[in-house]
């Protein structure tokens, strides 16, 4: 019961941030959508893409009484080492895109690529007032979709021609999703 309380508090600040009710309905509204129990629940594995590929990781099925109020998803990647062909390297950052939907109303994409040499890290919160909306909460399937957008090559740090470009083909990369729904039956 706790958690739930706290849970309902924090949609009541969610809510009252966004502005989209009016405050006579707003409690009323709120302890309606929230009765029932909340589950947590997580996810992860690694793969690896080649570039302009995509491939799905993860999907959650909820039912008639369920409503998604929380999903994120986490990317984490290295790319290869530059390579060291006579002279040195760059590789440049390789681009990755996050697509969650519901097959419906929810298409939401997310792109991050690394800085050349560092580790390259994405955080897709899929935002509240649109999970939260009872308007989207029938019966359905929430899917997370990975594609490497772009693979950056490797060129020369001072001579960084096209000629010399080495091809980038693909990363390896981690994930996980964590996601809170309610089930009001
Ligand atoms: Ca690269
Ligand atoms: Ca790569």
């Amino acid at each position: 019961m706790k958690r739930t309380s706290l849970l309902i508090s924090s949609i009541v600040i969610l809510v009252s941030i966004s502005g989209c009710l009016d405050v006579s309905s707003t409690d009323i509204q709120v302890e309606d959508r929230l009765t029932g129990e909340p589950i947590d629940g997580s996810d992860q594995g690694s793969s690896h893409l080649e570039e302009f590929n995509s491939e799905p990781i993860f999907s959650l099925d909820l039912g008639v009484d369920q409503h998604l109020i929380r999903l994120i998803v986490i990317l984490n990647w290295v790319d290869e080492p530059p390579a060291q062909s006579g002279v040195p390297y760059v590789n440049d950052g390789e681009t990755f895109t996050v697509r969650i939907s519901d097959g419906e109303r929810i298409n939401y994409m997310a792109s991050t690529t690394n800085v050349a040499g560092s580790p390259g890290k994405m955080y897709v919160h899929l935002p509240g007032d649109i999970v939260d909306n009872q308007t989207v909460s029938d019966p359905k399937r929430f899917s997370v979709e990975i594609t490497l957008t772009n693979a950056g090559d490797q060129y020369p740090y001072y001579f960084p021609v096209e000629s010399l470009r080495i091809d980038d083909t693909g990363n390896d990369y981690t994930w996980s999703v964590e996601y809170t729904y309610v089930d009001k039956s």
